[in-house]
């Protein structure tokens, strides 16, 4: 199963904190192509006043891991970087992991929907992925990830 995900850090030492969990992903990685993003510098969204810019990238790998047990590991990753467990909503966060997609499944159970849903609205997500995945077309989605991509960029 090829899995996405996004990575974003806006506390601490954003570049080698997502340099880190890069290659700690890299190490889930199965074979084939471990696909990685170029980390981009983004105005955070939908967070408290003066938060600090973020760091944002996206991987994609392949895991035989259950999507569950996948996200089990990436919370265990944001964890090891030193985020808390609990905090306020968007509050700075040293790495932020999502799980994006798992090829074409749809999920959604208490603490995972896949596609995640808010994909196609956020830049800071579709510019790091249509680098790595112009053509993507998930699940309830009318456009590939690029078109998407454009439209917000256009609005
Ligand atoms: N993550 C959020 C909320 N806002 N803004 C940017 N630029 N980058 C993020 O990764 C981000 C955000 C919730 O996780
Ligand atoms: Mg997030
Ligand atoms: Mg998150």
């Amino acid at each position: 199963m090829r899995a996405g995900i996004a990575l974003g850090s806006n506390l601490g030492d954003r570049n080698a904190i997502l340099k880190e969990a890069i290659s700690h992903l890299q190490s889930l990685h199965e074979e084939g192509e471990f696909l990685v993003s170029s980390l981009h510098e983004t105005e955070p969204i939908d967070c408290p006043p003066g938060s600090p810019l973020f760091l944002n990238a996206v991987v994609e790998l392949e895991t035989s891991l259950d999507p569950v047990i996948l996200l089990r590991r990436l919370q265990s990753l944001e964890m090891a970087s030193g985020r808390p467990e609990y905090r306020g909503i968007n509050e700075p966060r040293s790495l932020d992991l999502d799980l994006l997609y798992c090829d074409g499944m749809s999920l959604r159970i208490s603490g995972l929907e896949l596609p995640h849903p808010r994909i196609s609205e956020r830049s800071f997500v579709l510019t790091p992925l249509a680098e790595i995945r112009p053509d993507l077309q998930l699940p309830g989605w009318s456009h590939t990830c690029l078109e998407y991509l454009l439209i917000i960029s256009n609005k």
